[in-house]
């Protein structure tokens, strides 16, 4: 074997050898590659796990917020504290004056139109001059709308027994007292909601002034 030939033989041997070192290199590394790949797809992976978690974490809080909500209807119902917009339940003794009022079987109030001055605390004092029951609530339109709805709704569930204070139902021959602070100007009103009688009109103003 001459010099050369042998040289050639080397060198063929030798670039084969490269080509499939080559070969192999390439395969090794995109095998590697694909393994990371997936090693980060994985890792997403956990990561929406995680994302799922504080999702569900968050679902959590608001059950919670729920159960508050809940609670707080409770106590609402417990106390029965309402919100007027047009005063509040005072003390009979703190009364500034007495206004006498008449419920009667004609389904009106006497007087119809009372006036009152912002800041001033009155005592009602109701006497039912009639055979039938009648009440006297206090209120702007929205309340005696929920009263006159509130009443139809006992009525059909056979319960007469309600509490309300801005009301006082007064039986024949009887008289009620009904004390209030108001705090607010406007016109507001009066009404009997036992049943039908709003609807006939025994409704009444109360003009508060400044
Ligand atoms: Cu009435």
């Amino acid at each position: 074997m001459t010099f050369r030939k042998t040289r050639s033989l080397v060198l063929l041997f030798a670039a084969f050898a490269f080509a499939l070192a080559a070969c192999g290199g390439a395969t090794t590394v995109s095998a590697d590659d694909g393994a990371e790949d997936h090693v980060e797809a994985e890792a997403d992976h956990d990561d929406g796990a995680e994302d799922h978690v504080e999702a569900e974490a968050d679902h959590d809080d608001e059950a919670e917020d729920h159960v508050e909500a809940e609670a707080d209807h409770d106590d609402e119902a417990e106390d029965h504290v309402e919100e007027f917009s047009f005063g509040s339940p005072a003390d009979a003794s703190d009364a500034d004056r007495v206004i006498e009022i008449d419920a009667n079987d004609n389904f009106t109030f006497g007087p119809t139109n009372l006036v009152v001055s912002a800041g001033e605390t009155i005592t009602f004092v109701v006497t039912n001059t009639g055979n039938l029951p009648h009440d006297f609530t206090l209120g702007d339109q929205e309340t005696q709308d929920e009263h006159e709805a509130e009443m139809a709704e006992m009525m059909a569930g056979g319960e007469m027994a309600h509490t309300d204070h801005n009301a006082v139902v007064v039986d024949p021959g009887e008289t009620q007292e009904l004390t209030w602070h108001f705090s607010e100007a406007g016109t507001f009103i009066i009404g009997c909601h036992q049943p039908g009688h709003y609807a006939a009109g025994m409704v009444g103003a109360i003009s508060v002034d400044v």
